[in-house]
């Protein structure tokens, strides 16, 4: 069984509505590293979880990443909504005149066994999550090999509006509508995880 590694309910909705039953949720709060790479800290994040679960996992590492603040909170954004929350990030948005942000989403597979080289990546997220996937140092006397998917959506931050999904998706507005004002599979036909879940659930499925 495939174990999507996540302490947030809301990723597991969406990874379900996904994938099926194929999956199921694994409540484990692995290590997160201090790194600006999304990929770095869901490829370190799988390592662990598999180790820990002896199952086959898949970590998932997002973030909102706000133009006119250089990215901010983008992989502290977790610690942004735990310490701000997501009204007062709207806030120090609101202050500039460009309101773009986008969301990213990075999974990382790990299922202790190697992979085939890989064919081509398919595009330069995918380039740029295959470099972040090298060994890691954390002691292990060789680092497992893991393989990264990534999606990314663009959006405009706008004030609170909506009552479905989670995090900051009442800011983020896509063509017109919040990521809260869609239900989950409207949010995934669009969204950074789904994205991420269409290349994953695509390269799985040959596997
Ligand atoms: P895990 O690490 O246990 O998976 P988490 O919620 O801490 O749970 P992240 O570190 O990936 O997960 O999340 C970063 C932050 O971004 C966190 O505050 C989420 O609520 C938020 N976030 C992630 N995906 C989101 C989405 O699709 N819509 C809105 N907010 C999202
Ligand atoms: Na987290």
């Amino acid at each position: 069984m495939l174990r999507y590694v996540t302490t947030n309910a809301g990723k597991v909705r969406e990874a379900e509505e996904y994938l099926g039953d194929g999956i199921s949720q694994l409540d484990y709060d692995y290590t997160e590293i201090q790194s600006d790479d999304l990929g770095t800290i869901a490829a370190r994040g799988a390592r662990e979880a598999y180790r820990h679960a002896g199952e086959p996992t898949l970590v998932d590492d997002a973030g909102l990443f706000v133009r006119a603040l250089d990215g901010f909170p983008g992989p502290y954004s977790s610690y942004a909504e735990d310490t701000i929350g997501v009204e007062r990030t709207w806030e120090l948005a609101s202050r500039e005149e460009d309101r773009g942000a986008s969301f990213r989403c990075v999974l990382a597979y790990c299922d202790g066994e190697g992979f085939d080289a890989s064919p081509d990546p398919v595009d330069k997220d995918d380039r740029v999550a295959a470099a972040a996937a090298g060994p890691d140092a954390d002691g292990e006397a060789e680092a497992l090999p893991v393989k990264l998917f990534e999606g990314r959506v663009r959006g405009t931050l706008v004030e609170p509006r909506g009552e479905g999904g989670f995090g900051f998706d009442p800011i983020f507005e896509h063509e017109g509508t919040t990521f809260a004002e869609m239900d989950e599979a409207e949010k995934n036909a669009i969204s950074h995880r789904g994205r991420a879940l269409a290349k994953f659930g695509e390269w799985y499925a040959e596997r």
